[in-house]
């Protein structure tokens, strides 16, 4: 067995989670001092959104420098001493690679755009104008062309997110090589392994307009597992938005040599109008997306590793999105908790998850801090969609969502800076916050902590088969898990409203595990289900 398999991983979004010296920005400083709380709460590594020298034109996914701390973060040795003091108390640090592209700032682009003799013009993906226009008309998933013309030499470059984030190019071997090298630098320190941010997009080739799944991506994957990660106990998880199961074995089937596990995002995309975009929304049919989460949870059982999670710091907050976040916050919080860390995989835990953050509402665009949403903004205002239109779907959609400080208590600010914050604190801090939430047995917190340590202390969680139950069920959530002669059921009721619920589960009932409710018995064969109430039973013969 590998550490990451019944590991639990929490992400924290460093800008948002813990600022030290009162400048509004969260930093490593912070974070170490909270190194106990991550502790307490049981999970075995951090993923580190970037930390990097960066520009911030998409909040650090813009590295100018891959072996520096941004000032904003700390310093190099504020980041050693993270390492050391998080592997102190058996957490792993787990660093965000994003090699898709840098910011335009980074020397390698700025020596590249330079001239078209200069050294590292081939680090980059370079064409000539067509037709006075740009090469073809791929679009940025920020907007606009994917390409962008520089004057200095009369090319476009390519760039699949902002214009501050050109592509590098992956069939440069140099740039393989100085990738390897960089990650190598990492590993060295002792990191427990890689977020690599969209890993399907490195094998593209943009002239077929190619972008995801490009005939090489998984020969480089297997390079670069050679030349950094073979032999070292790390995890990797690559982000991949289009992945389907077929190829999710390819990345993580470990004869294969190249990823501990993906990211998919199929289920996160239900709410989307086919061939549309994220802000193109509709209802969530529920009977499709248990399917879904089925398909992923049957089709990867043996080659092959699923990571699980509800929310990260693109996505709407899970009690949000699919829940209750007034009436039944705590019930729904405590309900998607279960029905994920029930399942087989990797679950991931996106900072306040825990303690059931909610999103974030604004009125205006000047409120918001996220170039995608405000990008999305002023193309769609251009087409005609009106303001109101346009800030619903950003309250529903935007990545700023997930973005607001972390609430560790009802003090100022929720404890989260000294100063004013980078991004509002959320006024319902007073009643969600970590400090009200540590010392109650019913809090979501505690569900979270109950809900690791049950991974930890039974195979079942971490090797049982999956089979859903119910599948037609318009409003429960049926799942058993089985491993070496034991079952345990799951049901929830997705739903505001109390349900009968009758099945053809006709097996005695042992010990209730876990209960949102904080019901003693269970009867499968024919039950009532408070809203959104969970529960996992023991199953006998
Ligand atoms: O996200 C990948 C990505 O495709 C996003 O554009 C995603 O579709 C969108 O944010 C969903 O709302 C990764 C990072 O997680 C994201 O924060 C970065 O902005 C992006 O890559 C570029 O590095
Ligand atoms: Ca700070």
């Amino acid at each position: 067995m590998k550490w990451w398999q019944n590991a639990v991983i929490y992400q924290v979004y460093p800008r948002s989670f813990q600022d030290s010296n009162g400048d509004g920005i969260g930093d490593i400083p912070g974070i170490i001092s909270r190194l106990d709380y991550l502790e307490h709460l049981g999970v075995d590594a951090i993923w580190l959104s970037p930390v990097y020298d960066s520009p911030n034109d998409d909040n650090g996914y813009d590295i100018s420098d891959y072996q520096a701390i941004h000032p904003d973060f700390g310093t190099m040795e504020d980041m050693d001493r993270l390492i050391v003091e998080a592997n102190k108390r058996n957490i792993r640090i787990v660093m965000d690679l994003v090699v898709n592209h840098t910011s335009d700032e980074h020397q390698w682009f700025v020596e590249s755009r330079r001239s078209k003799t200069n050294e590292y013009r081939d680090f980059y993906i370079w064409r000539d104008p067509v037709n006075g226009g740009p090469p073809n008309d791929l679009k940025a998933a920020f907007g606009g062309s994917a390409w962008e013309y520089d004057e200095e030499t009369e090319q476009y470059y390519f760039h699949m997110f902002s214009k501050k984030q050109p592509d590098l190019n992956w069939e440069n071997e140099l740039v393989r090589q100085s990738v390897y090298t960089m990650m190598n630098y990492w590993l060295d320190k002792g990191i427990g392994g890689f977020r690599m941010d969209v890993i399907d997009l490195i094998g593209k080739l943009p002239d077929e307009k190619i972008t995801s799944n490009g005939p090489k991506l998984h020969d480089y994957l297997q390079e670069l597992h050679e030349a950094t990660l073979k032999g070292r106990d790390v995890m990797t998880v690559g982000e991949t938005w289009g992945v389907t199961p077929e190829n999710a074995k390819l990345y993580s089937d470990t004869e294969r040599h190249e990823l501990s596990m993906v990211f998919q995002f199929e289920h996160v995309q239900l709410d989307e109008q086919p061939n549309q975009s994220k802000w193109d929304i509709k209802e969530i049919d529920f009977i499709e997306w248990k399917e879904v989460l089925t398909k992923w949870q049957v089709e990867l059982k043996d080659n092959g590793w699923n990571s699980l999670f509800w929310n990260n710091h693109d996505l709407p907050r899970v009690v949000s999105r699919y829940g209750n976040d007034s009436e039944y916050r705590i019930e729904s919080a405590k309900l998607f908790a279960i029905l994920l860390h029930l399942m087989k995989g990797t679950p991931y835990i996106f900072q306040g998850e825990e303690i059931g953050m909610t999103n974030r509402t604004i009125e205006s665009i000047d409120e918001v801090d996220d170039i995608e949403s405000i990008n999305m903004y002023n193309e769609r205002l251009d087409e005609g969609y009106t303001h109101d239109e346009l800030i619903h779907v950003i309250n529903i959609k935007g990545r700023d969502n997930a973005r607001t400080p972390m609430q560790w208590d009802d003090s100022r600010q929720a404890g989260f800076t000294m100063g004013e914050p980078w991004l509002p604190v959320q006024p319902n801090y007073k009643e969600i916050n970590v400090d009200e939430s540590r010392d109650s047995s019913d809090s979501i917190l505690n569900t979270y902590r109950q809900l690791i340590k049950l991974r930890k202390d039974n195979p079942l969680v971490v090797w049982g088969d999956y089979e859903l139950l119910l599948p037609d069920h318009p409003s429960v959530y049926a799942y058993k898990r089985s491993y070496k002669g034991k079952t345990w059921l799951i049901v929830a009721n997705v739903s505001g409203k109390v349900e009968y619920l009758v099945s053809n589960v006709t097996n005695s009932v042992g010990d209730v595990i876990v209960s949102n409710y904080n019901k003693e018995s269970f009867d499968p064969k024919e039950a009532v289900l408070e809203p959104y109430e969970a529960i996992v039973v023991e199953l006998l013969d």
